[in-house]
């Protein structure tokens, strides 16, 4: 049974609002349909909303009892159902002076030892106090998580590479494709590297697998297991299995089972992107962050930004049927947005149940994708253009360049405002004829126009600038989440992949898996693949 609002929401829907119309209609609208908080500019008019649109989106919003969920959130209730825990990262980037309470605790003050803690290590690395077990300077660090343990601090140390000078260099390894790691340690001399082994758990096979390789590599050529007390750290809630591994404690920075992995960025999974942009720079990260987070908790439904883009998300998802949203970063910093948010959102999202764990009526999280502009315009924006399917796009641009050079970056921008208002308005049938005398092309070069999409604008890309935007992306998840009705801070999607491959892979080591039946295409690509395993491989 739909609700009331949602209802109203589908007959509404039925003929939605024509962009050219209402722009023609309110000369002011480009103004008015905006939002701004913590130096983020949404400019939301070329929306298929009207006024009527949006006060529907917020009876659903009333509905759904966002304001107490986000309450909820916020008072480090028991949000993540499923795994019976608080989401309380916003306890990550709350000033000493707060108080957040996750059951009878404040949590405050943890978060800011294990912070001092970060910051005076970062600083003796990046100080040159902290050297290798041979004396020497650490001048590359190698963080090996993976997923949320790797995405976030990923994404942001090369965001903020201008804000990296005088910093040992960043290095990223997470798949358990040993062209990875061997490719990174490739050029690196283990006297001057340290290993960040980032796992939440410390049981992710990818990691643990990585960083048993990565220590071989430094004992091989180091040769003294004491070795990895100067070249080892680990970013980890699971100090047992760290001390087994062999990291000394005082190595070890902790975090709280009420994080989740790709809402981590703040905790000390960031401690890599501290050690490349130093504490201060990520103070001022986790001021943007915090800034975003009061606006969320504080600002009311009509202005404020991660709850408008989560309306709108549902909006363009649910009643207008777009099925992907491509997120378009106009900085080439940013071109690893779009793969952390597609973990942000379509793990947050990509879900058939209800918090309740009954079926969910309705379409939930779109397919996420994106890439930074211009590349994209030369690869898929054909399809964002005259494809038959419909996909939302979220615009991001900067008002200054960190690297100034000749007209780069108005071109760049007037390329990122030129696709939404193609997008929006297109280009009718007439005014292609009109232009050029060729019949046979009109179709092929007309333009239906009325694709949406969001416009973030901001003055430049800084760490507080880039905290701010984590937040309203993560914000808005959450709010998406509680508008579908789902869970957003689980992701039991990823384990029956994982049961399977750990099967597999004992029964490709030549013992017995806990599935030995398989299916007869599991079977057979195994046998094909361990007779194509037994066989020289081909000629280099
Ligand atoms: C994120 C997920 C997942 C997780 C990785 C790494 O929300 O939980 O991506 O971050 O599986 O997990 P560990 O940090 O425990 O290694």
């Amino acid at each position: 049974m739909r609700s009331r609002a949602w209802q109203a929401l589908g007959q509404h829907a039925a003929s939605p609002p024509r962009l050219r119309e209402v722009f023609a209609q309110e000369p002011g609208r480009g103004a008015r349909l905006a939002a701004e908080a913590a130096g983020l500019y949404l400019d939301f008019s070329k929306q298929r909303v009207s006024d009527e649109t949006l006060s529907l989106l917020f009876d659903l919003a009333e509905e759904a009892e966002l304001a107490d969920q986000i309450r909820a959130m916020f008072a480090g209730e028991k949000v993540n159902r499923s795994e019976d825990r608080a989401a309380l990262h916003v306890a990550l980037r709350a000033p000493e002076e707060a108080s957040l309470i996750v059951e009878g605790e404040d949590v405050v003050p943890a978060v800011h030892e294990v912070r001092r803690s970060m910051a005076a290590f970062c600083e003796a690395v990046r100080g040159g106090e902290w050297r290798g077990h041979g004396g020497e300077r650490i001048r590359h660090v190698v963080n090996l998580g993976i997923g949320g343990s790797d995405l976030g601090p990923r994404m942001a140390v090369r965001a903020l590479q201008p804000y990296t000078s005088d910093a040992p260099a960043l290095h990223f390894v997470s798949n358990i494709d040993g062209a990875d790691l061997a490719g990174t340690l490739r050029g690196l001399r283990p006297g001057e590297t340290l290993f960040v082994v980032c796992s939440k758990s410390f049981t992710t096979l990818e990691t643990l697998t990585n960083a048993r390789s990565a220590r071989a590599w430094l004992l091989e050529a180091l040769g003294d297991e004491a070795a990895v007390a100067r070249h080892f750290v680990a970013v980890s809630s699971n100090r047992a299995a760290v001390r087994a591994f062999g990291i000394d404690d005082a190595n070890v920075f902790g975090f709280w089972d009420w994080v989740g992995g790709r809402y981590s960025l703040a905790s000390a999974v960031g401690l890599s992107l501290m050690l490349a942009i130093g504490p201060e720079r990520f103070g001022e990260l986790l001021s943007g962050l915090h800034a975003m987070d009061e606006h969320f908790r504080e600002a009311p439904f009509s202005h404020n930004l991660p709850v408008l883009m989560a309306l709108l998300g549902v909006w363009n998802r649910n009643f207008l049927g777009a099925e992907a949203l491509a997120v378009l970063p106009y900085d080439q910093s940013l071109e690893l947005f779009p793969s952390y948010l597609q973990q942000l959102d379509m793990e947050s999202s990509g879900k058939s149940v209800s918090r309740e764990g009954e079926a969910l009526p309705h379409a939930t999280g779109p397919i996420v994708f994106g890439r930074a502009g211009t590349d994209g315009q030369h690869a898929f924006y054909q399809l964002l253009h005259q494809g038959t399917g419909l996909v939302a796009c979220d615009f991001l641009g900067f008002a200054h360049s960190h690297h100034e050079l000749g007209r780069h970056h108005e071109l760049l921008m007037a390329n990122c405002f030129a696709q939404s208002e193609a997008l929006a308005f297109g280009k009718r049938p007439e005014e292609v004829a009109a232009e050029s005398g060729e019949a046979r092309l009109v179709a092929h070069r007309s333009f239906a126009g009325d694709r949406p999409s969001n416009t973030l604008l901001a003055k430049q890309l800084t760490p507080y600038s880039l905290g701010a935007l984590v937040a309203l992306y993560e914000h808005k998840v959450f709010a998406q989440g509680v508008l579908w009705g789902l869970n957003p801070f689980d992701q039991w999607g990823v384990e029956l992949g994982k049961e399977l491959a750990a099967s597999l892979a004992s029964e490709l080591a030549g013992g017995v898996g806990a599935e030995p039946f398989h299916d007869s295409s599991t079977r057979t690509l195994v046998a094909r693949y361990q007779a194509l395993r037994a066989s020289d491989p081909s000629p280099r």
